[in-house]
């Protein structure tokens, strides 16, 4: 199957021009990612967060959940609030890859939040909800599009804003291996590396410093991988039960299910973890030739191509054998 070309909105350039003249503009920002932030969502607010104040901008930061425990290395990470919603009004708003505003958990409420709403996604599906929208899929992280920003509002660049938009890109790409990396990926990274980012530190904070007890429940889990008759769908599932034996945390599983897409012929691999408040969240992952944003999608979630998800209401017997019904028609007609 050949894939769909993705491209930048056609309005791109005249959008960022807006978002720089307003950003110049005006003083007051609030900043907010989607529920359940990931190192996109947190290291771009955190890089953003930075170029603001060195322009003498005053920030908020405010997120539907806390900071998982991996990104407290983030510059001004104790700036984060967790406040929903958040009811002080703001000049401008800046949404970081939320593909419509309700994917922030409510933290900001439109219409009426703020004066200017900056919609920055690299999501393909977005429903371009903000006075500004700077949708641009062929990015592979918001980071890329947050770079672009803070380069040209023209402040000063520095090591923390780095660090910052190279644990988006790093997180967002697998560690650069995914399709979605470009020439332009590689050349934000090396304006990275001459402000002082040390790779060998990067990798260090993001994947060296696994807790026992994650490592403990990855094994747990892994010991349970089941795989459908072709073995192009491979699954397994964590209950708060596993959790609780363990002594794991719900967030240290973030990249459990890309261990079963390494499995060689897994097309699609599925990673189901019961929630505390007993909902069931489903990450999908890809190899490419099935679109998994779209079951997703119908499952009331979102993400990409290779990578996405949804929490779903229901027992875990029911959401797996729903999913899992679905995958397995995907896989089967390759759609
Ligand atoms: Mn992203």
């Amino acid at each position: 199957m050949v894939e769909q070309t993705l491209e930048r909105d056609r309005d791109y350039e005249q959008e960022f021009e807006k978002a720089v003249t307003i950003i110049k503009q005006y003083e007051d920002f609030i900043l907010t990612t989607h529920v359940n932030p990931d190192g996109d969502g947190l290291g771009s607010e955190s890089a953003l967060c930075l170029a603001l104040l060195s322009l003498g901008k005053k920030v908020t930061i405010v997120n539907a959940n806390p900071t998982p425990d991996l990104y407290y290395f983030l510059p001004e990470r104790e700036r984060v609030l967790v406040e929903v919603p958040h009811t002080t009004k703001h000049e401008v708003a800046i949404f970081l890859e939320c593909p419509d505003e309700k994917r922030s958990g409510g933290v900001i409420v439109l219409p009426g939040g703020a004066t200017h709403v900056i919609n920055i996604d690299h999501h393909v599906f977005n429903t371009r909800y903000g006075t500004v929208n700077l949708i641009d899929p062929v990015a592979a992280a918001a980071g890329e599009q947050v770079w672009d920003l803070i380069c040209a509002l023209g402040c000063q660049r520095n090591n923390r804003m780095a660090i910052g938009i190279y644990t988006a890109i790093a997180t967002d790409t697998g560690h650069f291996k995914y399709a979605g990396v470009t020439p332009q990926t590689h050349k934000i990274i090396a304006q990275l590396l001459e402000l002082g980012v040390q790779p060998g530190y990067m990798n260090e904070q993001l994947y060296e410093r696994v807790p026992a007890e994650g490592l403990h429940l990855l094994a747990r889990g892994l010991s349970q991988v089941q795989y459908n008759a072709q073995r192009k769908v491979g699954w397994f599932a964590i209950t708060q039960d596993m959790l609780t034996q363990t002594g794991a945390k719900a967030n240290q599983t973030e990249n459990f299910v890309n261990y079963v897409r390494a499995v060689e012929g897994v097309e699609v691999a599925v990673f189901f973890l019961e929630t505390s408040d007993g909902r069931i969240k489903v990450s999908l992952r890809s190899r490419g030739a099935v679109d998994v944003s779209t079951i997703a999608h119908q499952f009331g979630g979102g993400g990409h191509r290779r990578a996405a998800g949804a929490l779903l209401s229901g027992s875990m017997m029911t959401v797996q054998s729903a999913v899992l019904r679905e995958v397995e028609s995907r896989v089967t007609s390759k759609g």
